[in-house]
């Protein structure tokens, strides 16, 4: 190797670590502002929440806040965006551990009552949903995603003889979507989701047994 190699080799060295590190710390820093804002969004609401609020919370100054959230409504969308990355990665998993799609289905459901009662950013999600029509910007869509997955689940698990035959994997998943929806807000109302998971076995059993073959 000879010093010009040398020379772009330690060049393109010291410029590479420089340029990693410092999209390294841009990515810590956007989410070190995501989470301080699921901890306001979460615990004030919307309305109350100001840039401020999440640049002490995060421990940085309002300017690096603007800099990667151009102003409080991208950071509701940033953080309803995280709230439903959540579920693809959840469901993958299970898929690998669970077998049949009823277990599938069951197993997917009992972990995400478990992340609405312990993640800061899916209840930072779900707030802002409820609150969504406050918010000036296009949040995603809610429920249509969990029906539609639910749907997919329900109708392999009538396939497979786990559902009765005459049950209709639509609305299966509409009930399930709506009571999953409505029980763990008036937990988080009630018991601040202390009581989730009891509240959520109850819906759980109660529907399946209607439909379980
Ligand atoms: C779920 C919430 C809270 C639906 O899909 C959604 O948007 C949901 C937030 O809006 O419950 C039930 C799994």
């Amino acid at each position: 190797m000879n010093s010009s190699d040398t020379t772009t080799s330690i060049g393109s060295t010291r410029q590479q670590p420089a340029r990693e590190l410092k999209q390294e710390r841009a990515h810590r820093t956007r989410e070190q502002i995501l989470w301080a804002a699921a901890e306001e969004f979460k615990e004030k609401g919307y309305p109350v929440v100001t840039l401020q609020h999440v640049a002490t919370r995060a421990g940085l100054t309002k300017g690096a806040v603007y800099f990667h959230f151009t102003n409080k409504e991208a950071l509701a969308v940033a953080v309803v965006e995280e709230h439903y990355a959540h579920w693809a990665p959840l469901v993958t998993e299970v898929r690998e551990s669970e077998r049949s799609p009823l277990d599938i289905m069951i197993t997917v459901l009992d972990r995400t009552a478990e992340l609405f009662r312990d993640d800061t950013m899916v209840q930072a999600g779900a707030r802002l949903q409820i609150e969504r029509s406050l918010i000036k910007a296009d949040l995603p869509q809610p429920y249509v995603g969990w029906q539609e997955l639910l749907t997919t689940l329900a109708a392999a698990a009538v396939e497979t003889g786990q559902l009765r035959p005459d049950t209709s994997p639509e609305a299966l998943a509409r009930v399930l979507v709506a009571a999953f929806f409505g029980t763990q807000h008036i937990s988080d109302v009630l018991t601040g989701r202390a009581d989730l998971m009891d509240r959520y076995a109850e819906l759980r059993d109660i529907i399946f047994a209607g439909v379980t073959a």
